[in-house]
């Protein structure tokens, strides 16, 4: 398997977990989003990838875009260890979390909405983290609530699941934009402990080969 992303994008971030927790085998291959204007809008990625996006899975003849469809392509070859519970109205609820972070909130913070900002309403950093410091919340709110009813060590109940694998990066994301944390102990306290699991720390954006060396 190749993955085509890029090391701070938080939809790479959950698809590269989920191949290390799976223990699944893949070659990295950087796209860098900034550089040049975008490797994304190259050719070559989009014939990958017409939408211009990371991350792209391509298995042997076959290629995969949208994390989520990633996702549960690797969930279905590779059902162990499960990422997914067996309960139908479990599998519902955490898609539901998963699709509030990747429909609702992870927009907002894309890097192609915040350029649009920045050269058609002149948008500078300060705006920007404003812009996600607004909109955020309101993601972060309701995430917050699910937690309080379905949460155990990890989102849902004491196993890791896919919500745990859209939260985290997602968390990432916000503290990039310094969004404001403080109230929501769960969605912190699962950070934390996701953050301790081997497939997280080998998926973290900043150990990843495309990663800006920290002086
Ligand atoms: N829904 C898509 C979103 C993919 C996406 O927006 N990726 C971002 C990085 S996190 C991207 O490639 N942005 C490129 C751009 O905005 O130019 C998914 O889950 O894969």
């Amino acid at each position: 398997m190749t993955l085509y992303n890029y090391y701070r994008s938080s939809t790479s971030y959950r698809v590269r977990v989920a191949l290390y927790y799976k223990k699944i085998a893949f070659e990295y291959k950087p796209v860098h989003l900034l550089m040049g204007g975008g490797e994304q809008y190259k050719q070559e990625y989009r014939r990958l990838n017409p939408l211009s996006e990371v991350p792209t899975l391509v298995h042997g003849k076959l290629t995969i875009a949208q994390s989520m469809a990633i996702l549960e392509y690797l969930e279905e070859l590779f059902p162990t260890p499960a990422l997914l519970p067996k309960d139908s109205y479990l599998r519902a609820k955490i898609r539901q979390f998963c699709e509030n972070i990747n429909s609702f909130m992870h927009p907002i913070n894309n890097l192609k909405i915040l350029q649009y900002l920045e050269e058609k309403h002149t948008y500078d950093q300060k705006a920007k983290e404003g812009w996600v410091q607004y909109w955020m919340p309101k993601g972060f709110g309701a995430t917050e609530k699910l937690l309080e009813e379905f949460s155990g060590r990890f989102c849902f109940g004491d196993n890791l699941t896919l919500a745990d694998l859209f939260l985290i990066p997602q968390v990432f994301t916000a503290q990039r934009f310094h969004v404001d944390l403080s109230s929501y102990p769960l969605i912190r306290k699962i950070n934390e402990e996701c953050l301790q699991l081997e497939a997280f720390v080998r998926a973290h954006p900043q150990l990843q080969i495309d990663a800006p060396k920290l002086i």
